[in-house]
């Protein structure tokens, strides 16, 4: 039916991607990242997305959020550091120089982080991962889609994608349809859902087989952002990133589930569970 080719992500996979850390590195080796999330009543997903950064091995760490999420973000993640980008809500994106930007978790709609995230999509040079609010926001104008560069990573789970590129009939057509728009855009779609689908603009797509329905709850995504934005940082292509960043987060749920159960494992717990999986990886 199509020329694309199909890749399960397995284990020989993941060990070829898997880079372990030289014991001569330094923090400066593993890469600076940004996470720009969190807004009143949402700094919890900022929260996560940090937390997830750090927890995957990135460098150095920075979050860029509202005033209001000084204190928790310094207290939950007093290894990152806190950039203020407004009070409520991120308005100022501007503070970001030689980040590698995971943006979207919490931040909100609001129209002075839409100014400030269209600005930053037109002006910026640095790798990006985009989700929940970054691409809530792109969606509300069809014309912001053109104003994702190249090469960055979206994580839509379907409600965001069918936001972004409009409604299909069924998983076939949906992934035909990113398909169509990775090629298009020249961008990695991280299609996310039971087994989350990777979409390369080459037209590849990589399925992923690790995770389970315990991640089926608020939060579970955030995690997934931080992630990827760490692998990127630390210097794995974005295709790379993509497929250890979704294969990692889906197997960290699978150990959590193991000791907590699905009912009750939570996002945090999965986060808990990313050293083992990297014991196993060394
Ligand atoms: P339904 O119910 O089927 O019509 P939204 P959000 C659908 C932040 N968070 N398969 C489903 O629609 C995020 O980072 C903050 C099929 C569902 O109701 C964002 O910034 C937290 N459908 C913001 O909140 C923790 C699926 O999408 C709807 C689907 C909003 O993010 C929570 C929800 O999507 C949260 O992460 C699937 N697999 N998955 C915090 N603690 O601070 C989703 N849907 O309306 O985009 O809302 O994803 O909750
Ligand atoms: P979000 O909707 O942004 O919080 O993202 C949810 C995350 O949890 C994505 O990475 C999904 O792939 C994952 N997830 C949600 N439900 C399931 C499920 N039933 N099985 C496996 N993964 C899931
Ligand atoms: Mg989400």
């Amino acid at each position: 039916i199509t020329e694309t080719p199909y890749f399960v992500i397995d284990d020989l996979l993941i060990e070829s991607v898997f880079k372990p850390r030289s014991d001569f590195s330094h923090k400066g080796n593993y890469g600076k990242v940004g996470i720009i999330g969190g807004s009143y009543g949402k700094i919890g997903a900022a929260v996560l997305a940090t937390r997830s950064a750090l927890k995957a091995g990135a460098g150095l760490t920075f979050t860029i959020a509202p005033q209001c999420g000084y204190e928790i973000l310094q207290t939950t993640c007093p290894e990152a550091m806190f950039i203020e980008g407004g009070e409520n809500y991120v308005n100022d994106f501007s503070e970001v120089e030689g980040m590698t930007l995971g943006i979207g978790p919490g931040l909100g709609t609001h129209e002075e982080t839409e100014a400030g995230l269209i600005k930053l999509l037109k002006d910026n040079r640095m790798p990006l991962v985009l989700d929940a609010d970054a691409l809530n926001i792109i969606s509300k104008k069809q014309k912001n889609i053109r104003l994702i560069p190249e090469k960055t990573i979206i994580t839509p789970h379907p409600k965001e994608f069918e936001r972004l590129f409009g409604s299909t009939e069924n998983s076939y057509q949906r992934l035909e349809l990113a398909k169509e728009k990775a090629k298009e855009l020249r961008v990695y779609i991280v299609l996310k859902d039971h087994h989350t689908q990777i979409i390369t603009p080459q037209g590849n797509v990589f399925y992923n087989i690790t995770g389970n329905a315990g991640l089926a709850k608020g939060g579970s995504g955030d995690i997934l952002t931080g992630i990827l934005t760490s692998l990127l940082a630390q210097g794995y292509s974005e295709e790379e990133t993509c497929i250890l960043g979704v294969w990692l987060h889906g197997k960290a749920a699978d150990y959590a589930s193991e000791k907590h159960s699905k009912e009750s494992m939570l996002p945090t717990d999965v986060i808990d569970e990313l050293g083992a999986v990297f014991i196993e990886l060394n």
